[in-house]
């Protein structure tokens, strides 16, 4: 039987570990530094490794469309940051990327609203996929997903010149009807650029189409070195509130491919990608035409065409509540970190509570372990004073690789490094 020690902290106030006392002057100067950008790069962003990355060459067009890898974060309460290495073709190619966030969905796209479905009429997606409607030709059952991906969203990016160059995003839901968004022209008379905020639900649009290297052109096994060097393509930043907020430790899948303008002849660049060799799929897997793509099924063919990304806290504020542990954690926030209420610690472990700031207690917590915490007076996602290595695990990681972080000063690169050492994620 385990013996719990009680920590009575008192419900009517919190106790915070005061260090950060020393330094308000130096916090009340502090500048806040976003340490990615919104660019249509992944370069000089903390993404960290490849998620996915393409196995085949394209044929849809070497350096017009083709998909070199995915990468992405995603932060709860904040956004999704994905980008796609590559390009898609200015004739109005569709790049469709499938989101699966929450639970229900579609494994099986059905057929939209006009056509006895639960889909939007989103840019007739839904009649090409589901094969029901006057643009298609009920091939099939409905494109289906591999086991395991039942999309709740999807984006649909093309681009083009049709009375001047644009970029067009439609943003809908899969299963139900109510998301419906289509923007048109998104960067102002451009095939690329940044729109921060596009549509209702605000997503963020970069797209730089520089690319002239990555897979080649043919059906063969692509070279994946040259895939993983690529750093430009389409970067979106999708408010979490926008595909359902799905909160910590859940999984979000993503399934993206290039399709014709008609969403009627699918290529053969997905990611997660196909297994080499491999041609076009066509409407009917094997390259032909056949007016929708409702027979296809991405469970005959090899690996799974989707990947995943876990959704990761925002370390500026972590709350630690309503929950029981029972081996070693350790818990830091880049700013502020509440423990509780209810949450109890029990052998065999040693648990670690260190923030920037500041650490509350609220309520009551049990525990029969060992505890060590700390703060190191200052946000780690703001610049300032050089901080001490040892006021922070993170901190500690951040100056064995660049020591002037603890001995100048917290500077630019320091706030980086929380993203890209750490794996905590800045506002
Ligand atoms: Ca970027
Ligand atoms: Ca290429
Ligand atoms: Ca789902
Ligand atoms: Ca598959």
């Amino acid at each position: 039987m385990v013996q719990t020690r009680r920590f009575d902290t008192s419900n009517d106030r919190t106790r915070s570990v005061a260090r950060a006392l020393c330094c308000l002057a130096a916090l009340a100067a502090a500048q806040h530094v976003s340490a990615d950008v919104l660019d249509g790069s992944r370069a000089g962003d903390p993404y960290g490794p490849a998620i996915a990355v393409q196995q085949v060459q394209t044929q849809f067009g070497d350096n017009l469309s083709e998909l070199n890898a995915a990468y992405g974060v995603a932060t709860e309460g904040a956004f999704l940051k994905v980008v796609l290495t590559g390009q898609v073709e200015n004739n109005f190619n569709r790049l469709n990327i499938f989101i699966d966030s929450v639970v229900g969905g579609q494994s099986t796209i059905g057929p939209d609203t006009n056509n006895g479905g639960l889909n939007p009429p989103t840019d007739f997606l839904a009649e090409n996929y589901s094969g029901k409607g006057a643009s298609a030709s009920e091939n099939g059952p409905g494109f289906t997903f591999d086991s395991g991906f039942e999309a709740d969203y999807a984006i649909i990016a093309r681009n083009g010149n049709f009375g001047g160059n644009r970029f067009d995003l439609s943003f809908l839901s899969i299963g139900n009807d109510s998301v419906n968004e289509t923007s048109n022209d998104i960067f102002g008379g451009s095939l690329t650029g940044v729109n921060a905020s596009v549509g209702a639900s605000g997503i963020g649009v970069g797209y730089d189409n520089s690319n002239v290297a990555g897979v080649t052109g043919g059906t063969s096994a692509a070279n994946t070195a040259a895939a993983l060097a690529v750093e430009t393509g389409l970067e979106l930043w999708i408010p979490m509130a926008a595909i359902g907020n799905p909160s910590r430790g859940n999984t979000i899948l993503i399934s993206a491919h290039i399709n014709a303008s008609n969403h009627d002849f699918l290529s053969n660049q997905f990611l997660g990608a196909l297994v080499a060799p491999q041609g076009n799929l066509g409407g009917d897997g094997a390259g032909n035409f056949n007016n929708d793509v409702s027979l296809i099924d991405l469970g005959s063919f090899g690996g799974n065409q989707f990947f995943a990304l876990t959704v990761v806290p925002h370390c500026d504020s972590v709350v630690v509540a309503n929950a029981a542990f029972d081996v070693n954690r350790t818990f830091q926030a880049c700013g502020d970190l509440t423990v509780g209420p209810n949450v109890s610690l029990t052998s065999p472990g040693v648990f670690g509570f260190f923030a920037g700031q500041r650490i509350s207690f609220v309520g009551d917590f049990d525990t029969d372990t060992n505890l060590s915490a700390g703060t190191c007076g200052q946000d780690l996602c703001t610049t300032g004073p050089a901080l001490e290595s040892s006021c922070m695990p993170c901190v500690g990681d951040i100056c064995s690789v660049d020591p002037p972080c603890c001995s100048n000063s917290w500077s630019d690169a320091c706030v980086a490094a929380v993203e890209s050492v750490c794996l905590l994620d800045c506002p």
